[in-house]
């Protein structure tokens, strides 16, 4: 499956790792992890992301070398990880030009933008494909790749508990475990070391959460003013909208975060039956049928009508 990108990787001097704005544990566990073995194997290699790496990552080999797309460089292989359009790489974009391009991705939505593609929607975590790069490198993980990759896969599951989980998953879980990952301890630096700033995040998302459609829909909405005020990041909002999923009447839950006055970004989750891909669709997003995005130009109220209309439309109409 890989044998084009082991060539390109072989061929190659100078190498980029690119991914998504706005990072989650899966594009940055499953970059470093590329990031720490091609750097081994002596590569001139940079991993460059438009954003910080949140805190709770920082633990992970390499998130000190993360660089930020400031300066121009020429590369011969760009590896695109976790992003199905070049739109998401923001200004980290830039790199793709004159490079070779792999795409190695798991969201349904891809647009195969590179010159060599590996897209498998199947895959529970890009963290898998990696995983299984590597393999077929032959490469023997230590114990500090395999914590990214356990990372990638831990948090893009949902800690194993989405519909992305499969017997794969587990088995390629288990071999990271034997590759030296303690799982307590990649659980307790993940999800029980939230910042107090997070915590009064939480509760300013709680304080807007609104049912909508015989409560089988929720809405939670948070402004650029409260995540200042409450002295948390950007990132914090990360996983908030599971609070308005986990509700036995919800089918489908929306959160909406302010980027500025005019422009906000909206998370779509679904539990059993709505593609919420469709719906980021309808306004220029995408991802996967149970977890989604998009961009909507407007304010925080008037993108919440939109899109509510629109999850309404989903769910009343018989339209999966
Ligand atoms: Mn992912």
């Amino acid at each position: 499956m890989f044998s084009n990108v082991i060539s390109k990787i072989q061929e190659s001097k100078n190498i980029a790792i690119l991914s998504h704005v706005m990072p989650d544990g899966d594009n940055i566990g499953s970059s470093l992890a590329l990031y720490n073995v091609l750097h081994a194997m002596g590569k001139y290699v940079k991993y460059i992301l438009d954003d910080d790496v949140p805190k709770i990552y920082k633990f992970l080999k390499g998130s000190e070398k993360v660089q930020k797309p400031e300066k121009e460089e020429k590369f011969d292989l760009v590896f695109v990880l976790d992003c199905g359009d070049r739109e998401r790489l923001g200004k980290s974009a830039m790199y793709l030009e004159g490079a070779t391009v792999v795409v190695i991705d798991h969201h349904i939505s891809n647009k195969y933008f590179g010159d060599i593609n590996i897209v498998n929607p199947k895959a529970s975590a890009t963290g898998e494909l990696i995983y299984n790069l590597l393999v077929e490198m032959d490469y023997k993980l230590d114990i500090k790749a395999a914590e990214c990759l356990y990372t990638a896969i831990v948090t893009d599951t949902g800690q194993f508990q989405y519909s992305n989980t499969t017997d794969i998953t587990h088995n390629i879980a288990g071999e990271l475990i034997k590759s030296g990952v303690v799982v307590a301890d990649i659980s307790n630096k993940v999800y029980q070391s939230n910042p107090k700033g997070k915590v009064l995040l939480i509760k300013e998302a709680l304080e807007s959460l609104e049912f909508f459609n015989n409560d089988t829909i929720t809405c939670m909405a948070l402004t650029q003013e409260q995540i200042k005020e409450t002295g948390s990041v950007d990132s914090d909002t990360e996983n908030l909208i599971n609070f308005g999923r986990d509700i036995d009447s919800v089918e489908v839950a929306v959160f909406i975060k302010e980027i500025t006055k005019e422009k906000v970004k909206a998370s779509l989750r679904s539990k059993n039956r709505i593609d919420v891909c469709k719906i980021a669709a309808k306004f220029g997003g995408g991802g996967h049928i149970r977890a989604s995005g998009c961009t909507i130009y407007g304010s925080v109220e008037e993108a919440k009508k939109l899109i509510i209309n629109a999850v309404q439309q989903q769910i009343n109409g018989g339209d999966k």
